[in-house]
C-alpha cells in the first residue's frame, strides 16, 4: 500500500547516511548573522503585535455600537495570536520566550514605530484598521515567501486574518467617510496624524536601512523597505482619494515615467526619535507590559514549578 516499508531492525543502516561530512556539516549550520538578524526581526514583529493591540484595546468599550465593539475585541485577539505564532517561531532560533519579554520591557528591543502614537478618536481606530493592516499586509505578505520556515508559515496565517482585519478597518473607515460633516472631519484630522508614522511603518528609506542589502540576499525581506512603501501607495493613496480625503503631504504624486511615488522627505529624524524611545507613547506602552508582568508573574512560576501541587485531584 502506500507508503508501506518494512525495515528489518538487524539491517546495518547505510553507512555513508549517518556519518557527516564535516564541510558539509558546517555548510549546513546557520550562520550565526542569520540567525541573530532573524530572532531581531521575529522579535520585534511580536512584539509589535501586543503593543499594537493596545491603542485599539482601549476602544473595545467605546468603539460605536456592539457590531463594531465585537469586531475590533476579535481583532485584539487575533493580534495576540499572532504574537504568540511569532514567538514561537523566534524560539526556534534558540531565544526563549522570557528574555524576549525581558528586553522588551527593558526598552532593550524594538517594536513598530506606529503604536507610540495615540489613538485620540474613533477615527484614529479605523486608519489603523485600515492602513496600518494594509501594510503590514504588503509587508508579511512578500515576507512569508521567505527563507525561513517558521516565520514564513506564521506570516502566512497571519496575512489570513490580517485580511479580515482589513475589511473591517476599511468598512468602519468609509463609514465615518461617507458620514456626517463631523464624520469627515474628525477622519481626516485622523489621517493627518497618522500619515507620517504610516510612511514610516515600512522602515527608512533603502539609502539609510542598515540591514536591508544582507536581508535581501538571505531572502529573509523579500522586497526593500522603499518598494514597500511604493507599492502600498500605489494601492491604498487612489482608495484614499477616491472618498473626496487628502493626503498632508503637497508633494505627494507618482511618477508615471518610473512608476515611483514622489514625497515629502518624512521627517526620519522623528522616527529614529520614536523608535528609540522618544515617541508620544513609548512609556506608556512600556509601562502598561510591566504591569502585565509584575501583576502575571505568580502565574508564570506556578505553572514551572511542575512538582508542586496546589490541589491534590480526586480522580
Ligand atoms: N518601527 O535597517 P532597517 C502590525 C528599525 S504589527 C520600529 O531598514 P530592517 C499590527 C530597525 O529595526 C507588524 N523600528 O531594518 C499589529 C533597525 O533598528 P535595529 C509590524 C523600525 O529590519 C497590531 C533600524 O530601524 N511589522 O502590523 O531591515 C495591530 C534600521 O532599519 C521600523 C513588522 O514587524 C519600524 N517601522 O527593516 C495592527 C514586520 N523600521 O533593529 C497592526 C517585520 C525599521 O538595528 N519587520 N526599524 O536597532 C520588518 O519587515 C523589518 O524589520 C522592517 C525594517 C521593514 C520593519
Amino acid at each position: 500500500m502506500y507508503g508501506g516499508g518494512y525495515v528489518d531492525p538487524k539491517e546495518r543502516m547505510n553507512d555513508t547516511v549517518v556519518q557527516d561530512d564535516p564541510e558539509k556539516l558546517a555548510a549546513f549550520e546557520m550562520p550565526t548573522e542569520y540567525k541573530r538578524q532573524l530572532i531581531r526581526m521575529i522579535e520585534q514583529h511580536a512584539h509589535s503585535e501586543i503593543i499594537g493591540a493596545l491603542p485599539e484595546g482601549t476602544w473595545i468599550t467605546r468603539a460605536p455600537g456592539f457590531r463594531r465593539k465585537m469586531a475590533i475585541m476579535a481583532k485584539v485577539q487575533d493580534e495576540i495570536g499572532h504574537a504568540q505564532l511569532l514567538y514561537s517561531a523566534a524560539e526556534t532560533l534558540g531565544k526563549p520566550r522570557e528574555a524576549m519579554l525581558n528586553d522588551l520591557i527593558s526598552g532593550k528591543s524594538k517594536y513598530s514605530n506606529v503604536f507610540n502614537y495615540p489613538a485620540e478618536t474613533w477615527a484614529d481606530v479605523t486608519v489603523i484598521g485600515f492602513l496600518i493592516d494594509a501594510a503590514a499586509i504588503v509587508n508579511q505578505i512578500a515576507n512569508s515567501k521567505g527563507s525561513y520556515g517558521p516565520y514564513c508559515r506564521a506570516l502566512e496565517r497571519i496575512c489570513y486574518e490580517e485580511a479580515f482585519h482589513l475589511k473591517q478597518g476599511h468598512d468602519a473607515f468609509v463609514a465615518l467617510a461617507v458620514g456626517t460633516k463631523v464624520q469627515r472631519e474628525m477622519l481626516q484630522a485622523a489621517l493627518n496624524r497618522w500619515w507620517k508614522p504610516i510612511m514610516h511603518f515600512f522602515g527608512p528609506s533603502d539609502k539609510i536601512s542598515v540591514h536591508t542589502e544582507k536581508l535581501m540576499r538571505w531572502k529573509v525581506k523579500m522586497a526593500s523597505n522603499d518598494d514597500m512603501r511604493n507599492q502600498f501607495l500605489s494601492t491604498y493613496v487612489p482608495k484614499i482619494q477616491e472618498l473626496d480625503l487628502t493626503l498632508p503631504d503637497p508633494n505627494l504624486r507618482k511618477n508615471e515615467e518610473t512608476k515611483e511615488w514622489e514625497f515629502s522627505d518624512p521627517d526620519w529624524d522623528e522616527f529614529f526619535r520614536v523608535i528609540n524611545g522618544d515617541g508620544p507613547c513609548n512609556s506608556e506602552r512600556l509601562a502598561v507590559r510591566r504591569w502585565a508582568e509584575e501583576k502575571g508573574r505568580w502565574v508564570r512560576q506556578a505553572v514551572n514549578k511542575i512538582n508542586d501541587r496546589y490541589v491534590t485531584p480526586h480522580a
